[in-house]
């Protein structure tokens, strides 16, 4: 017999179904056109480096979306990034692998360079997320795991999507300080949350369950 090594993926995800896709794709669409329509946000856009409030759209400015709506559990860069083969052979990754699971997104945010939901992980998916994953990206600051966990909706042109979970640590750290967020309204019945620096948090009134399968992305 050969022996076949594993091909390890750019990444490991929760991959949205094709319908629950579509359907968080119109949910942030309508987010952004809500927001960027409120009294409340026209009056702080400083950070978003316009001078004219008129000229900012906001579905513009977030020039780029995925081509595949997930929630990023590990990036490997094909085996190239430490820890990547470990995390590969670990026996729940294995057995998780291309099997059903429901995600719970409790928040969406928006900062000027991304907009991301905010995924709750349950015991079950957290057996998934790598120990040092929040570490990675703040290595001086402790965060409950799976803080980082989200989905990336859409970028600035010149952003990475890796910024949209650092951009949600970021704010998670602001809530960790007790910084409380200025509440400035509702959308979708969710309370908003203004945190300066152009960051934004909406708390939706119940989470949105989204089906996912666990699998690894080739590309
Ligand atoms: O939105 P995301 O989680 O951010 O999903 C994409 C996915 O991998 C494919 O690019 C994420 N990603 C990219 N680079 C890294 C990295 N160095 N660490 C963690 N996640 C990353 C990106």
């Amino acid at each position: 017999p050969t022996l076949e090594k594993d091909i390890i993926p750019l990444y490991f995800a929760w991959f949205l179904a094709k319908h629950e896709e579509d359907n968080l794709r119109k949910t942030a669409h309508d987010f952004l056109e809500q927001l960027g329509n409120l009294k409340a946000f026209k009056k702080r856009l400083q950070a978003f480096g316009v001078e004219d409030k008129h000229k900012l759209d906001l579905l513009k400015y977030f020039a780029k979306a995925p081509n595949i709506l997930h929630c990023t559990s590990k990036y490997c860069d094909y085996g190239k990034l430490p820890g990547s083969e470990e995390y590969a052979q670990q026996e729940g990754v294995k057995r998780s692998y291309s099997k059903g699971f429901t995600l719970h997104i409790s928040s969406l945010f928006i900062t000027p360079r991304t907009v991301g939901a905010q995924v709750e992980l349950t015991e079950e998916q957290l057996f998934l997320w790598p120990a040092d994953a929040e570490k990675e990206v703040m290595p001086k600051d402790t965060f409950p795991r799976g803080s980082r966990a989200h989905i990336t909706l859409s970028t600035a042109a010149d952003t990475q999507d890796v910024q949209t979970g650092i951009d949600l640590l970021e704010l998670i750290k602001l809530q960790q300080t007790g910084k409380e967020g200025e509440n400035v309204g509702e959308i979708f019945g969710g309370k908003l949350s203004y945190y300066d620096n152009g960051i934004w948090m909406l708390v939706l009134p119940r989470k949105k369950e989204v089906k996912t399968i666990f699998s690894g992305y080739y590309g």
